[in-house]
């Protein structure tokens, strides 16, 4: 009895130190210490042995019954440890993968989205897309472009100047690197400039940051006509192919002469009135939009590129200048100027 009690336990024993889950080592338990187990039968049998066997199998009965729970215990304990290791190792959640189901990536906003547009058409044209910075110099912006000292663009009112540098200022206008395109191509040169620039201006149809898109056109023989054709394919390609423009008269410091352009209604057709018989509430009945400045350049501003190339009396040229939100505005009918930078997500997704 003795040493069937012993072989038990060391199976036992053997057996739990083989088991590689939770799940059989409480079918070990139940093997070995279990209602119907051999070494439950031998206790419970304890009763009907001799007397004289009864102390020494009791006890060697017990402890091998207590040795085996212990066992037990501290295996289920370890197992259970090891379980949840890697349970937890294999639920590590990775922060840096994209959701579930994944989040759209972003995309761009109406001015970007606007701007890249007219670049298209313009790069169509023939035209380089040229870009430079938002912090110039008073020469660069204003000197170079023949605003004379004491004009009211280079009032305090209107421009924000740096304070320790009196002659360093936010751009007012993207001209200013058409000069330094000038300083490093000769001509001919056809390039766009698009970017933001600053005025000290702020109301539903003014903010102090917009964006522009300026373009400039210097090669032998170009005159007004080059000008009207050149705006007429890229107000078209705007705002489609049935649009005609209107010239008219205007003053810029940096051309001569100098036009205001305007483009047909792109939702009344130049008519001015709706399907319905209404008044058309875009181009307030007039059937013009109001869109771009424009001009032959002014040979004064040609003279201040002169040593780069630029002979007054061999080339000459136009550029033209057009606010990107008064585009996208007019073509999306937004209401309010502000609403292009409160970044509202609803706004920005009606426009993705
Ligand atoms: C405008 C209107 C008219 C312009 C002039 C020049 C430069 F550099 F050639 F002198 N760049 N842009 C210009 C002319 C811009 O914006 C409404």
């Amino acid at each position: 009895m003795l040493e069937r009690i012993e072989e038990i336990r060391a199976e036992a024993v053997a057996a739990i130190d083989a088991a590689g889950s939770s799940a059989e080592l409480e079918g070990l338990r139940v093997r070995y210490l279990g209602r119907k187990a051999e070494l439950t039968g031998v206790l419970r049998g304890i009763a009907d042995l001799p007397p004289e066997e009864r102390g020494e199998v009791g006890g060697v009965a017990n402890k091998a019954r207590k040795e085996l729970e212990a066992l037990l215990e501290r295996a289920t304990e370890a197992q259970d440890a090891a379980e949840l290791d890697s349970q937890l190792l294999a639920d590590r959640v990775d922060v840096t993968l994209p959701g579930a189901p994944p989040r759209p990536v972003g995309h761009q906003h109406l001015i970007a989205r606007t701007t890249r547009q007219i670049e298209d058409i313009m790069i169509g044209l023939g035209y380089h897309v040229a870009e430079g910075p938002e912090v110039e110099h008073d020469y660069y912006n204003f000197t170079a472009l023949n605003h004379p000292e004491g004009h009211p663009a280079r009032m305090l009112q209107d421009t924000f100047y740096v304070q320790s540098h009196p002659d360093v200022l936010l751009r007012t206008h993207t001209s200013p690197m058409q000069i330094r395109a000038m300083e490093t191509q000769p001509p001919p040169i056809f390039i766009v400039v698009p970017g933001k620039v600053y005025r000290r201006d702020s109301d539903a149809t003014h903010s102090p940051m917009f964006h522009q898109m300026e373009g400039l056109a210097i090669a032998e023989g170009l005159t007004l006509a080059d000008l009207k054709g050149t705006l007429l394919a890229m107000c078209q390609g705007i705002f489609g192919g049935e649009r005609e423009l209107r010239l008219r008269p205007h003053f810029f410091p940096f051309t001569e002469p100098s036009i205001e352009v305007d483009v047909s209604c792109f939702q009344c057709g130049g008519s001015g009135t709706l399907a319905g018989g209404e008044r058309c509430n875009l181009c307030k009945g007039q059937g013009w939009i109001e869109i771009l400045g424009a001009g032959m350049v002014d040979p004064n501003v040609l003279g201040f590129v002169e040593d780069y190339g630029y002979d007054a009396e061999r080339v000459q040229g136009f550029a033209f200048g057009l606010g990107i939100e008064r585009v996208a505005m007019l073509r999306h009918g937004v209401p309010d100027l502000r609403r292009f930078f409160d970044n509202d997500v609803r706004m920005l997704e009606q426009f993705s």
